[in-house]
């Protein structure tokens, strides 16, 4: 069966589970408010394709505390104004008004009226690359349309706060399982209000600061800066998000849920066995993962450097969906037992390239089929690796793999049975900017989706060794029926034995020495596939 010009190698994608098809048809579950789900629009709750979720409740609620993002529009927000008779506070929102219905012709009425509302900011923020992007990367065209349709558009939406996001958001903190589900038109309205830098208490960069555990959220740090390839290239799709949305408001839900695992896993008497694995070295997570859970190689920080420099796997479906961007908005960095499952994220652009080769590609229409919620059957599940760029070996050590072990299985675990869970779609999960190692990662992810009872899908960006490698030791792990738990053994035998307290990289790879210490040899890895799955 084998043919030499196949990329992968395993189960064919097609036998792997994923929605919609893998759901049952006839329980769904009933979107509605409880202790634990947050919902911002109006229930029952049918989706319709030509109808935009009603927002609940009716009439805005204004709550100014701890426990939910401020927003810009609260008669709380109040800032400090240099008047005539001396100091005085004004009503922000009533600033923020004014500033922004005014007629904006070019960048620098645009730097200026996000400035007269941060006027604490006015010498330390700069707009180069905004300016940069205006000016010099849009054409006479595309700039006379920006500031003629898609800027007054953007600041119609924007100031519709109050009448769309009626009920207070609550902040997905520290410790706490909960869910959010916002409309799409909601969080395109949360997004342009990020976009002209409204969001209050959000932009001080001091440790003590209210929202120092939280992501920045306004896109001062995106338009700041010198203006290089992938700023212009962000700017360029988050644009195109807005023209999207504001020539067709997409008419879905999106639901943002933190998950915490509560309960250590002893990954030493794991009796579980490894699960299904595709492995190709063509393919990418969000182009060939479709249906199943898709995994965002994380920051703590949620989207990493979106608004920033970063430009890798993270930052990059941040930008091509930007609706995972209004996260950072109310996600808390994620502890080592966290993660957040955003489902229902729509993809508005394509790229090519990758970091400093980013480039936007071209419209994405989204074809993707939508839950009885209204949510794209788009799942990703944000997962941040630890970072062993410094220090390799350190990720070998038992401390490290269970932490990795129990963040991937936090991102994993669902209560959903069995037969209905879609497969993990993932890859170099940690191995990029990261530093990780593509051998021990691959098989940590393994080892949790197997124990969350999924099968893996893994993208190996390329790497054609690593396709030969994993897939012939998963097929040795699972033909000598090896338990999760003596794989967590073999990583710790390894530990000590090969890596030990040595700072070189260790000569001899994990899948290697796991298949010598329990055959005799190393991995025989060119050639035929082991076994095959009826096509
Ligand atoms: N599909 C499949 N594999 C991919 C894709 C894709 N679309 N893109 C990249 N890879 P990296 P990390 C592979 O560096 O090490 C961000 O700033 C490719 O082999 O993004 O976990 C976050 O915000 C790549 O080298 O993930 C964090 O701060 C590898 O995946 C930080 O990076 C790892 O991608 C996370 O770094």
């Amino acid at each position: 069966n084998w043919e030499p010009t196949k990329p992968w190698k395993g189960k064919p994608l097609d036998k792997l589970n994923k929605t919609p098809d893998c759901q049952p048809k006839d329980q769904v579950p009933k979107l509605e408010q409880n202790e634990n789900h947050t919902v911002c629009v109006q229930t029952p709750f049918k989706w319709m394709p030509d109808a935009l979720p009603v927002p609940f409740p009716s009439q805005y609620r204004d709550v100014w505390d701890n426990n939910h993002v401020r927003m810009p529009c609260s008669n709380q927000n109040e800032y400090p104004v240099e008047a005539a008779a001396g100091p005085t506070v004004e009503r922000r929102w009533d600033m923020i008004q004014k500033a922004l219905k005014a007629d904006i012709r070019g960048p620098f009425e645009l730097e200026e009226a996000i400035l007269s509302y941060n006027q604490r900011y006015a010498n330390k923020w700069n707009f180069s690359a905004l300016h940069h992007f205006l000016t010099k990367f849009l054409t006479k065209e595309e700039r006379e349309d920006f500031f003629s349709c898609t800027l007054p558009e953007m600041v119609r939406l924007a100031l519709k706060l109050r009448l769309l996001c009626t009920k207070p958001i609550p902040l997905l903190r520290k410790d706490k399982a909960h869910k959010l589900t916002l409309s799409q038109q909601q969080i395109a309205c949360l997004l342009a209000n990020a976009f002209f830098c409204t969001f209050p208490r959000r932009n001080s960069r001091s440790r003590t600061a209210e929202y120092s555990s939280y992501p920045d959220i306004n896109f001062n740090s995106l338009f700041q800066g010198q203006p290089n390839q992938r700023k212009i290239q962000k700017l360029k799709c988050i644009i195109h998000y807005f023209n999207r949305v504001l020539h067709e408001m997409p008419s879905g839900l999106v639901t943002f849920s933190r998950q915490v695992l509560n309960h250590k896993r002893h990954w030493e008497t794991e009796m579980d066995l490894l699960k299904d694995l595709h492995v190709s070295s063509a393919g990418t997570i969000e182009d060939d993962g479709k249906g199943m859970l898709q995994v965002d190689f994380a920051n703590k920080y949620l989207g990493g450097g979106v608004l920033g420099h970063g430009c890798v796997q993270e930052e990059i479906r941040f930008v091509i969906c930007p609706e995972l961007i209004v996260s950072r908005l109310f996600t808390e960095v994620l502890a080592d037992n966290e993660s957040l499952v955003m489902t229902g994220c729509e993809q508005y652009s394509e790229y090519t390239g990758y970091a400093d080769s980013f480039e936007w590609a071209r419209n994405h229409v989204d074809e993707t089929p939508r839950d009885p919620w209204g949510r794209r059957c788009t799942e990703v599940v944000a997962i941040d690796a630890l970072v062993f760029r410094n220090d390799y070996n350190r990720q070998f050590k038992r401390q490290s793999v269970v932490r990795e072990l129990n963040k991937a299985y936090c991102g994993f675990m669902s209560n959903t049975k069995e037969a209905n869970k879609p497969a993990v779609c993932t890859g170099n999960w940690g191995c990029g900017a990261f530093g990780g190692d593509k051998e021990l990662k691959s098989m940590i992810q393994l080892m949790a989706a197997s124990v969350a009872k999924r099968d893996v899908c893994y993208f190996t960006f390329d790497d054609t060794r690593l396709v030969e490698k994993l897939h012939g030791i998963h097929a040795y792990l699972q033909r000598e029926e090896k338990t999760i738990g003596d794989i967590m053994g073999m990583i710790d035998r390894y530990n000590t034995q090969v890596v030990g307290h040595s700072h070189r990289r260790p000569s001899v790879g994990l899948f290697d020495y796991i298949h010598e210490q329990w055959e005799g040899e190393p991995l025989q890895t060119s050639g035929h596939s082991d076994f095959s799955y009826p096509q």
